[in-house]
């Protein structure tokens, strides 16, 4: 079955000024269907076809780097949509801000975190909120290109629940060179219900 590109719950412009209708626009009409199409080529007749998509990323190592760049970048925009919303910001509350203060000290060490992680890769890639198998604890990391928490090839593995896009075509239009302005811009979205409802998950897992 043929991996879909999944609708925005928002409308284009609905995260600006933080992040410009154009940037969402040719984010999700252009590059994030880009991935979701390859993606598709890639597996046509092969095994995968049958696969889920954590599925492919679990072995992903065995496969091709046409199925690993785009079955990364086809689930991590899927994620990175989800975890913005017009009504985002703010910080999370409940069992997710006690994780938080649990494995950081407090929100705004976690922040510091996140943001020099997102500030540091070098090049294209990701910052990620990660909730590690075994026992459930939170960690930040980073991963180049479409790569993610998910495949068997990441430095550091478990379930992503928030994920931060850093490649330039994610916000050079708006803020050019000025990656720190973006990431703060992203603070001031990020859906912490959608992170919350996904921590949730990861850890009854
Ligand atoms: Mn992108």
């Amino acid at each position: 079955m043929a991996f879909k590109l999944p609708k925005l719950a928002y409308d284009a412009k609905a995260l600006e000024p933080n992040i410009d209708a154009k940037t969402m626009k040719i984010h999700h009409e252009k590059h994030h269907a880009g991935y979701t199409n390859k993606l598709n080529a890639a597996i046509e007749g092969t095994p995968l076809e049958k696969k889920s998509i954590e599925q492919i990323l679990a072995k992903v190592s065995k496969e091709s780097s046409a199925v690993r760049n785009n079955a990364g970048g086809f689930y991590n925009h899927s994620l990175f949509w989800k975890v913005m919303s017009p009504d985002g910001g703010g910080k999370p509350t409940g069992k997710l801000a006690k994780a938080i203060n649990d494995s950081f000290g407090s929100f705004e060490k976690f922040g510091e975190k996140f943001g020099a992680a997102a500030a540091s890769r070098f090049g294209s890639g990701w910052a990620w909120l990660v909730v590690k198998k075994r026992g459930g604890k939170l960690v930040v990391s980073s991963t180049p290109n479409q790569d993610n928490p998910l495949m068997d090839v990441a430095e550091v593995k478990g379930i992503p629940i928030l994920g931060l896009d850093v490649w330039e075509h994610a916000y050079y239009l708006n803020y050019q060179n000025r990656r720190l302005d973006y990431i703060e811009g992203f603070f001031n979205v990020i859906n912490w219900k959608e992170v919350q409802k996904r921590y949730n998950a990861a850890v009854k897992k």
